[in-house]
């Protein structure tokens, strides 16, 4: 665990008893601190730790809190404050983030932080990966999942990997690292950020946590990233630009980094490691057995000549665009609750779709998006989406065939599903038991 001594003897409210929020109350119960902690939407888990206490916010010692934290799916600013943070602003409670904890524990180990609106699980989980190759200890967490507090210090030899959001970012005024990776920025998260402008801005901030001799590594981009890449080196800083072309030649990637986007993520991954020392033949080793996470183009099932590919991660349009140019012959299952931009550049990533299955709220929206690209059948659920496709996928390839059913929503799951997790769990269920049965009934299109 992170400990952040600094932080003993002090009174701290936590908003929300997530992950975050669990750990950070774990954190400051080790340090010395007192703990307040408040849940809209779940009673306080059994067990706090003993100097943690779950009462509401309104109730808070508001007048002797020091800070508080807060999780970062609840907002501080925009669309409006929670009521809590409105009331630490005006009470002048510094308002901040679980990993802003884990930067006052000071740990010893060297740290990387990864931002960017796709594909920095990925890049951070493969970071994490060739470091292990190298022999380095390691720990890996943030936004990935392990909170960043429940994460032990590998000492000054070891280093820290933290995927950071644009929320975490915003939050944490202590940020360091050696190595700050920018890979893009598409719209995302608007809501919470005031627009585009906003959201720049929080993903700007990684670049602030770097020290004189610390580097930047931007993927190539010619929207924000470039330009906050361009703007940083001519102020003086050391910063790199990485393309899917700066990959080692003899570079071999594993199936889980399929696709342009991955090639990008996977040459920033390779100039941090290069920066941290790590054996190019480690590098190499780590390209091409990387076994990827779940949820982003994972290979779930095979029947038939057909993959089953789950990358329920794909919530936007730039990155269901991203899986959509990975694969070949593609019945494609996409919808849930849209983003602002619909399905963005999804729609004209197209080329290899043989057709698409809508389901949720989003479906009669696409379907408009898609008329005259490719033919549409409008699913509602699923597993009628995941029957239909297999239905067709298998009667067109035939024996020999070969294609893909690419589950990339470019939506939120929130309208059938509690997270992107439990979309992709199940269709990945659905998948194996149709390799398992042989099942594809239900391939009626609406
Ligand atoms: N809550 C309230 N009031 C509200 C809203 C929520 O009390 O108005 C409570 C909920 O009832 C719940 C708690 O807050 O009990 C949840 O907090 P949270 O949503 O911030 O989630 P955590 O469990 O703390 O997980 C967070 C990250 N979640 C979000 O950013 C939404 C996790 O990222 C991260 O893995 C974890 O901290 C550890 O760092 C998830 C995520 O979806 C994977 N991230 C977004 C993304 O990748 O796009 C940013």
């Amino acid at each position: 665990m992170l400990v952040p001594h600094s932080m003993s003897g002090k009174q701290v409210g936590i908003l929300g008893l997530g992950l975050s929020g669990m750990a950070a109350a774990r954190a400051l119960d080790a340090a010395g601190a007192t703990c307040w902690m408040h849940d809209d939407g779940r009673p306080a888990p059994a067990g706090l730790p003993a100097h943690a206490q779950s009462v509401p916010w309104q109730d808070w010692p508001w007048d002797r809190l020091d800070d508080m934290v807060i999780s970062p799916g609840i907002p501080h600013d925009h669309p409006t404050p929670h009521p809590a943070a409105a009331r630490a602003s005006d009470a002048g409670v510094g308002i901040i983030s679980e990993i802003e904890l884990a930067m006052r524990a000071a740990p010893q180990a060297r740290l990387v932080a990864v931002t960017g609106t796709n594909g920095k699980s990925t890049t951070t989980a493969l970071i994490g990966h060739c470091l292990r190759k190298a022999g380095m200890a390691v720990s890996v967490g943030g936004n990935i999942g392990d909170a960043a507090c429940n994460l032990q210090d590998p000492g000054p030899d070891g280093v820290i990997v933290l995927e950071l959001s644009s929320y975490q970012l915003e939050t944490t005024p202590s940020l360091h690292a050696e190595v700050v990776l920018l890979l893009n920025i598409t719209p995302d998260h608007l809501e919470r950020h005031g627009g585009m402008d906003g959201y720049v801005a929080a993903k700007a901030r990684i670049l602030s946590a770097l020290p004189p001799h610390g580097l930047a590594v931007f993927g190539e981009d010619h929207g924000p990233v470039g330009r906050l890449a361009a703007e940083f080196v001519a102020a003086g800083g050391r910063g790199i630009t990485v393309g899917a072309d700066d990959l080692p030649a003899e570079a071999g990637l594993s199936p889980a980094l399929a696709g342009p986007h991955n090639a990008v993520n996977a040459a920033a991954a390779v100039a941090c490691l290069r920066h941290l020392g790590a054996d190019a033949a480690d590098i190499a080793g780590g390209l091409a057995d990387f076994v990827g996470l779940p949820h982003r183009m994972q290979h779930v099932a095979q029947h038939k000549g057909v993959a089953f590919i789950n990358d329920s991660k794909a919530t936007n349009g730039v990155a269901a665009a991203c899986a959509l140019a990975a694969f070949d012959s593609i019945y494609w299952i996409a919808g849930g609750e849209a983003k602002a931009d619909g399905l963005g550049p999804a729609a004209a990533a197209t080329q290899k779709v043989e057709r698409a299955y809508l389901i949720g709220s989003a479906a009669a929206d696409f379907a408009t998006e898609l008329t005259g690209l490719v033919p549409v059948s409008l699913s509602g659920d699923l597993e009628s989406a995941t029957h239909a496709a297999f239905a067709d996928a298998s009667t067109a390839t035939g024996a020999a065939g070969k294609a893909t059913i690419l589950l990339a929503p470019a939506a939120a799951s929130f309208d059938q599903f509690d997270s992107f997790v439990a979309r992709g769990d199940a269709f990945s269920a659905i998948a194996r038991q149709i390799a398992a049965t042989g099942s594809g009934a239900g391939g009626a299109h609406a």
